[in-house]
């Protein structure tokens, strides 16, 4: 449903845009993000970015995922950059990476939606048969990457992929992994950020945080990404509940995808069994004092006490069960209620919240839809409809910026940006 489906000419300009925008960001078969800021292929904002192309040109949609899995490391990862051409307004490139693959690219992934996105891309296309021939060629690599997941992230069979890196998470500075990213040493060489070149500094992470990130980035290089060595001796691991909840969705999508093709595959069962194992290990991320779900520091095994948006995505995902659900939605109306807008990407009430700096306070359209999305597929529509219109309100308000101030509506970061446009096109317009 879609509370917002005004036939006005206001609407129809707001469309026009998000496809001019997502246009002008294409680099002939990907979309960066925006232009400068983030000139290569990120890939969860490949997967949300073709959501919004299937409203115009499925042919490009299909296209965006298949460049992206193009860039498949031989061991089913998908990294979370590809460096097609090289450029100067990003830092750290592909050889900070140490990149030794056909496609550049860095050495960690990022919260795996594309299956996900594939599934509904088939479920709603025009043209099925075409639809229906890029799916099924794209299937294996899908499943590919959930294995990567499962194995490489998860060898002991806990249930919880680890992640070992803040930008795998997709929400570079959280609050959520301070602590853990606290323990990590910095980096004892010198760089020059490019990021504060295109947008204020009092909007983006800061230099305590880049030392480590980078720190993380030679550590995976020194060991030539060899997985073993890093599962043991990385200094930063944390059960990330947002990757959790989306590869577990898209697990379950590529489940579905599978039935709907008729591929008969024995891996298919080994996604099953992990499926039911992640289902039954989700309740230890669960806090009884806070009732909500958190992350948890692997390496000290506790959990990451700050209430982020990410612990929502459990309902995206069908991990919360029938109490669990009844508190996130009174919990998500409390949220709501307590900025103007959205859910913020960090609890209002949290000290640490910063309603302007990256993922510590703003709204992020994209995990506002997939919070909004779960909500309507428990049965919680009010919540949905509301979530539905402030993120209608906000681009009403100040257009397709990189994420938003949850007190004033006001764009901040990158603008013209494609997950903004395209989560636009395929949920507000
Ligand atoms: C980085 C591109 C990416 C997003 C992330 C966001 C930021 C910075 O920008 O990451 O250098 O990777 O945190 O979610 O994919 O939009």
């Amino acid at each position: 449903t879609n509370v917002n489906k005004v036939n006005s000419s206001e609407t129809a300009a707001l469309i026009k845009k998000a496809k001019e925008t997502l246009v002008a960001n294409d680099l002939g078969g990907y979309t960066v993000p925006t232009h400068g800021l983030y000139p290569f292929q990120w890939n969860w904002d490949s997967a949300i970015t073709a959501l919004g192309w299937k409203h115009f040109n499925e042919p490009r949609a299909w296209q965006e995922i298949e460049v992206l899995l193009d860039g498949q490391w031989d061991n089913g990862m998908v990294p979370h950059i590809l460096f097609h051409q090289d450029s100067t307004t990003y830092f750290p490139g592909p050889d900070v990476w140490g990149s030794d693959k056909r496609v550049k690219s860095t050495s960690i992934s990022q919260p795996p939606v594309v299956a996900s996105v594939v599934k509904d891309m088939l479920e709603t296309a025009d043209d099925k048969t075409f639809a229906r021939g890029k799916a099924e060629s794209l299937f294996s690599s899908l499943v590919d990457y959930h294995l990567w997941w499962y194995k490489e992230r998860d060898p002991l069979n806990t249930g919880l992929v680890v992640s070992y890196h803040p930008w795998e998470s997709g929400m570079d500075n959280s609050p959520a992994w301070d602590e853990a990213l606290a323990a990590v040493p910095c980096v004892d060489w010198e760089y020059e950020r490019r990021d504060l070149g295109h947008v204020d500094s009092s909007q983006r992470p800061h230099k305590s945080e880049y030392d480590r990130f980078l720190f993380l980035v030679d550590f995976f290089k020194k060991h030539k990404f060899d997985s073993e060595v890093i599962f043991n001796e990385c200094p930063y691991k944390v059960n990330d509940i947002g990757i959790i909840a989306i590869l577990h969705k898209g697990s379950k999508d590529i489940l579905a995808l599978g039935e709907t093709l008729g591929i008969q595959d024995e891996r298919l069962d080994y996604i099953a069994e992990r499926i039911a194992l992640t289902q039954s290990a989700i309740s230890t991320l669960w806090c009884p004092e806070a009732q909500y779900f958190y992350c948890r520091n692997v390496l000290t095994d506790t959990l990451c006490k700050v209430r982020t948006s990410a612990g929502m995505l459990t309902l995206f995902a069908g991990l919360a069960n029938t109490e669990q659900k009844e508190i996130l939605n009174t919990k998500a109306q409390q949220w709501n209620a307590a900025s103007q807008y959205c859910i913020a990407s960090t609890h209002p009430e949290e000290s640490r919240y910063e309603p302007q700096r990256y993922w510590r306070g703003p709204i992020w359209l994209h995990i506002n839809w997939m919070i909004a999305l779960g909500f309507e597929n428990e049965g919680f529509q009010q919540t949905a409809d509301k979530l539905q219109s402030d993120c209608r309100a906000l681009v009403d308000l100040s257009g397709y910026y990189e994420y938003f101030n949850p007190e004033t509506g006001a764009g901040c970061g990158g603008k013209d940006f494609s997950w903004t446009a395209a989560i636009a096109l395929h949920w507000l317009l």
